[in-house]
């Protein structure tokens, strides 16, 4: 879709560039929107009451689902209106984990306060989806993101590290997705080193994954137990979790634009997700 209007205008865009002139960045991005060189791809689940939420083990408290409750559907509640109340844990679904989501980052940003030019950024994309198949308890290693960056480059600065594992094609049924047996749940994550390596050493804002949490299944018997919780968050980074689609999305070069809701006080909200691509 390059069509001669596009043409003129990039022309035009590099020679006001070449001649030292203003150039309107969103101008060219909203044309390049309109012509289709780039595209938006929704990362975010559904939200339904089959969304699949995390389960932890007694004694601790469970996060509600997601609930519907319907006020009125042009009837004499309402003759003219439908509209709902949503019943929704902070984390349930596709959603954000703020700083102050983990007693590490107790004293740091709720989700109301994080700067909203933290939720918008390049993305880097590492894809594990053939590991995470053949073994679900597979852990993402700072060697493995060594290599990656031999291949693509370093992380990118202020940007979010999304993690690839083929999760997503399970989101639709809760036990397939949280994977549990007697031992607890298995499904892919990050190790010890490299949720350090990630908050203290990465140039990154946050991760994203597409499993119920940032931490593997197993994480709960980790040292410390949940690492990217509590190494992230408490270094004052971010979390996004049960991202789908990210198969769509190349390995540098994406564009994240994550929107919880503004919260006071709040540990993190449902977010969308959502990633500009060129294609
Ligand atoms: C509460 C307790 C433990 C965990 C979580 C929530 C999450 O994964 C979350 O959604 O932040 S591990
Ligand atoms: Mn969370």
């Amino acid at each position: 879709m390059n069509d001669p209007g596009d043409v003129a205008m990039q022309y035009q865009a590099a020679s006001e560039q070449a001649a030292g002139l203003e150039v309107n960045v969103l101008a060219l991005v909203a044309d390049a929107l309109a012509s289709g060189l780039v595209t938006v791809v929704d990362l975010t689940q559904p939200l339904s009451e089959r969304t699949p939420t995390i389960q932890l083990p007694e004694p601790f408290v469970n996060t509600p689902g997601f609930k519907l409750r319907e006020l009125s559907r042009y009837d004499d509640r309402g003759p003219a209106w439908y509209w709902n109340a949503v019943e929704v844990g902070e984390h349930v679904g596709t959603h954000f984990d703020a700083p102050s989501h983990w007693v590490t980052g107790r004293d740091l940003d709720d989700v109301s306060q994080v700067p909203p030019a933290r939720l918008i950024g390049p993305a880097a994309v590492i894809d594990k989806s053939e590991e995470a198949a053949s073994d679900p308890d597979y852990l993402l290693s700072v060697d493995d993101i060594r290599a990656w960056e031999a291949d693509h480059g370093p992380l990118p600065d202020g940007g979010w590290l999304l993690f690839r594992t083929g999760w997503d094609a399970r989101a639709h049924d809760q036990q397939e997705f949280l994977n549990a047996d007697e031992t607890g749940p298995h499904t892919p994550g990050f190790d010890v080193e490299c949720a350090r390596w990630l908050a203290e050493t990465a140039p990154i804002v946050g991760i994203g994954v597409e499993t119920v949490g940032t931490d593997a299944g197993a994480a709960h018997s980790f040292d410390p137990p949940f690492p990217c919780h509590s190494f992230l968050l408490g270094a004052d980074k971010y979390g996004v979790t049960q991202l789908a689609n990210l198969a769509k999305l190349p390995a540098t070069g994406a564009m994240l634009i994550v929107a919880p809701l503004k919260i006071e006080g709040g540990s993190g909200s449902p977010c969308r997700a959502l990633a500009l691509i060129a294609t």
